[in-house]
């Protein structure tokens, strides 16, 4: 943890010290510590300073780079096309007293972006801003799809269902902290592997040939968007994991956490349904924003992409859980089981939906 003053010499590589009020935290990420800077006589923040979390993103230079090019890219696009507004739609970090868009102090790493003016999150969405949330992954995928520079695997196989199916196995079998002697665990792992052939589908059509990989942002959390006090879509952040992916990666991530009625960890399972009001209001604008690019195939599995995501995320959730909660953030030892199951509730409540729309 970071004191007040600690945190002002940190942010001090990006902006004049004197400049600075209070630092205080921001939003409720699982990876990374974020912070507001607040200036004197303003309200709002004036940027916005995080502590990158390196055991998750090893390699900070390719991070920066690939965000930098993303967000040059993106601005650039606006630029040509006379977009009003620009700065409260794209991203900006701000460059250190290194010339860089980070800084190393000490063992730790630290970046600082401008805080978007009137911007608020949501935790939740209606059919509306669902729509207008596809169209903007959409168009945030249509944007990039013809960036010249290379863009990294920031991290590599993290959505490959297959990979993370591989994880749990080995959390499984060395069971560091004991938590495999249990009826509800076994019985996990049970549910779990009987559907990982179905589920790695996509896996399979990409060693066929049949399925691309597109630049994606691989987090499309509601939460990672910035929508206006009026409730538009204003700007898409936390970039850390935009890389190649399935199409299926923004997609079913995002309704993974918009048509879930409950919380991501709820522990009331009966809170958790899935709403196919927004999974059509959504569908609606994705299709809409990638409606040059995308192929009948990505297109006709993009319901399997609803369930892939709970299904992933139950799976990543159950490992972190198994390995001793070594990579998401938890708030009580419990945690990581209570995700796993609401997130398998998700799973189900989605392949339900999927019937109901069958019939
Ligand atoms: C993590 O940082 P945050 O909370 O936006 C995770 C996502 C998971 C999500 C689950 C790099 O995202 O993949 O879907 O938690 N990011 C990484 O809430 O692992
Ligand atoms: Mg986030």
């Amino acid at each position: 943890m970071h004191d007040n003053n600690s945190l002002i010499t940190i942010a001090s590589h990006f902006v004049n010290p004197s400049e600075i009020a209070v630092i205080q935290p921001l939003g409720n990420g699982l990876i990374n510590d974020t912070y507001k800077i607040m200036v004197a006589g303003q309200e709002q923040p004036r940027y916005v300073l995080q502590h990158i979390n390196d055991k998750v993103f090893t390699d900070v230079e390719m991070l920066q780079r690939n965000i930098e090019i993303v967000t040059g890219h993106i601005r650039k696009k606006y630029e040509d096309s006379g977009m009003p507004d620009i700065d409260r739609r794209v991203l900006h970090f701000v460059k250190a007293d290194t010339g860089k868009t980070y800084v190393k102090v000490g063992e730790e790493y630290w970046r600082v972006m401008d805080f978007i003016a009137d911007s608020v999150t949501q935790e939740a969405v209606t059919p509306q801003s669902a729509y207008d949330a596809g169209r903007s992954f959409g168009d945030f995928e249509s944007l990039l799809a013809d960036v010249k520079e290379p863009i990294g695997e920031i991290i590599p196989n993290f959505h490959n269902i297959e990979f993370r199916l591989r994880q749990l196995d080995e959390a499984i079998a060395a069971d560091p902290v004991g938590r495999m002697n249990d009826h509800e665990v076994q019985d996990y792992v049970k549910k779990i592997k009987d559907l990982a052939f179905e589920m790695s589908l996509g896996e399979r059509l990409y060693r066929e040939g049949k399925l691309p990989k597109r630049i994606c942002h691989c987090d499309t959390k509601v939460n990672n968007m910035l929508f206006d006090r009026q409730g538009n879509v204003l700007c898409i952040i936390d970039l850390d994991t935009v890389m190649p992916s399935f199409v299926f990666s923004d997609f079913g991530d995002f309704l993974r956490s918009a048509a879930n009625t409950g919380a991501e960890d709820d522990p009331d399972l009966g809170n958790i349904h899935f709403n196919l009001d927004i999974y059509n209001a959504f569908l609606d604008g994705y299709l809409e924003g990638t409606k040059t690019f995308l192929t009948p195939l990505e297109r006709e599995l993009l319901p399997y992409a609803a369930k892939l995501f709970p299904y992933m995320q139950a799976v990543r959730f159950f490992a972190d859980y198994i390995n001793g909660d070594t990579y998401y953030k938890i708030r009580y030892p419990e945690h990581n089981m209570v995700r796993t199951r609401a997130q398998w509730r998700l799973f189900e409540e989605v392949e339900n939906g999927e019937r109901k729309t069958e019939n």
